[in-house]
């Protein structure tokens, strides 16, 4: 009896040198970070990219009041106008505001800026992105990067249509 005890207190002991030895130890604390990092960091990778895609129709609607991204990306959006209306009577496009932006003093204004997309000249320093102005059956597409985290508004600046066509862009923080 007495020998089996003092047998498995040698191992006991053993052990302990073993563990407590430079190199055992220095192994563990490496190994530690690296299993409990990396799902963490994998649960937070963003993709670069993500591809929108919103309609407008000929009943002046957007399908969509809420768009989201993240900081960050790169943003594809595609507008598709899904009615039939000409693009001069019945005309879209995606008007994306900086924070702050009086939504109705741009949409009022861009009435008198038909040659420019309905972006009004004096404003442009609040458009972070926009599509040109397109007609039933035509799609456009744009690409830009997400501005930083933050409520957005987007808006069609087509003359009329501002009030009822617009939304909301979320950008979460990275
Ligand atoms: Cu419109």
């Amino acid at each position: 009896m007495n020998k089996f005890r003092l047998a498995v207190f040698s191992l006991l002991v053993a052990g302990l040198y073993a563990c407590g030895g430079g190199s055992g130890q220095s192994e563990s604390k490496t190994e530690e970070p690296k299993t409990s990092t990396d799902p963490v960091a994998e649960a937070n990778t963003v993709a670069d990219s993500i591809s929108l895609t919103i309609e407008g129709n000929d009943q002046m609607q957007y399908n969509k009041s809420e768009l989201k991204v993240t900081e960050g990306q790169v943003v594809t959006l595609t507008l598709k106008h899904v009615g039939k209306m000409p693009k001069e009577s019945m005309g879209h496009n995606w008007v994306l505001l900086t924070t702050g932006t009086d939504v109705a003093v741009f949409g009022t204004s861009a009435v008198s800026a038909p040659d420019n997309g309905y972006i009004p000249t004096d404003m442009e320093d609040k458009v972070i992105a926009n599509t040109k102005v397109i007609g039933g059956g035509e799609e456009v597409t744009i690409t830009f990067d997400a501005p930083k985290a933050g409520y957005y508004k987007y808006i069609c600046s087509f003359p009329g249509h501002w009030g009822v066509m617009q939304g909301s862009f979320v950008v979460a923080p990275k």
